[in-house]
């Protein structure tokens, strides 16, 4: 399910609207899906709730999960299938409890403590990065390189991982290779001029 993960808001579409971005997307092979409404001129409050329902309503014509970025309460109100976290919000199985013991539920890991700390919040998944230079986040932090989850393999983690941070069908590979189960993808997707091939790019390459 991690393998192909694509994330986006309304600000990540420059070309198509939020929901032919997404059609398009999982025409290409996206395996997972989070809504992440962030940055300079998301919607907010009930549009962002609307553009949530409107984008999870695809995702379940194509059954794909939905997980929603850091908002818990807009995940409860939308019965979204997870949540995605960063590692200031409260542990995993707290959250779980709101959203039902099925909720997928990932949180942000950018090094071997704060990856213990999630497993032992109980995350399912960590979502690790930025491996590469990204524009799509403004409070990122330092570039890693694939070495951060080399290194998280190495001490014995086993829980499921996912590299994140300007990652392209060029780079997914090593990324796999170093350890990951999946990518996360903002603008090598939604960016992208054919969105579909673009998203159907990465697929190929990563199963090399
Ligand atoms: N989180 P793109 S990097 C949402 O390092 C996000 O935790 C990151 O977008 C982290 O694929 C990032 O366009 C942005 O680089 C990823």
């Amino acid at each position: 399910m991690l393998q192909l993960y694509f994330i986006m808001g309304s600000v990540n579409c420059p070309r198509l609207s939020p929901a032919d971005t997404l059609r398009e997307a999982i025409a290409g092979g996206i395996t997972l899906f989070q809504f992440r409404e962030k940055g300079s001129g998301a919607l907010q409050g009930s549009a962002a709730l609307e553009l949530g329902r409107q984008l999870q309503a695809i995702c379940r014509e194509h059954a794909i999960p939905f997980i929603v970025n850091d908002d818990i309460g807009m995940a409860a109100a939308l019965e979204a299938d997870g949540v995605h976290v960063g590692q200031e919000d409260e542990p995993a199985s707290a959250i779980r409890e709101r959203l039902g013991s099925g909720a997928i539920i990932g949180v942000s890991a950018h090094n071997l403590e704060e990856a213990r700390q999630a497993i032992v919040g109980g995350a399912d998944y960590l979502g690790v990065g930025p491996i590469y230079p990204t524009a799509s986040k403004d409070d990122a932090r330092a570039v890693q390189g694939t070495l951060v989850l080399t290194e998280l393999r190495r001490s014995g983690l086993d829980i499921p991982l996912v590299g994140i941070g300007g990652i392209t069908a060029g780079t997914a590979l090593p990324v796999m290779e170093a350890g990951a189960d999946g990518i996360s993808v903002i603008s090598a997707i939604a960016g992208a001029e054919d969105i579909r091939r673009a998203a159907a790019d990465f697929r190929q390459a990563m199963r090399r």
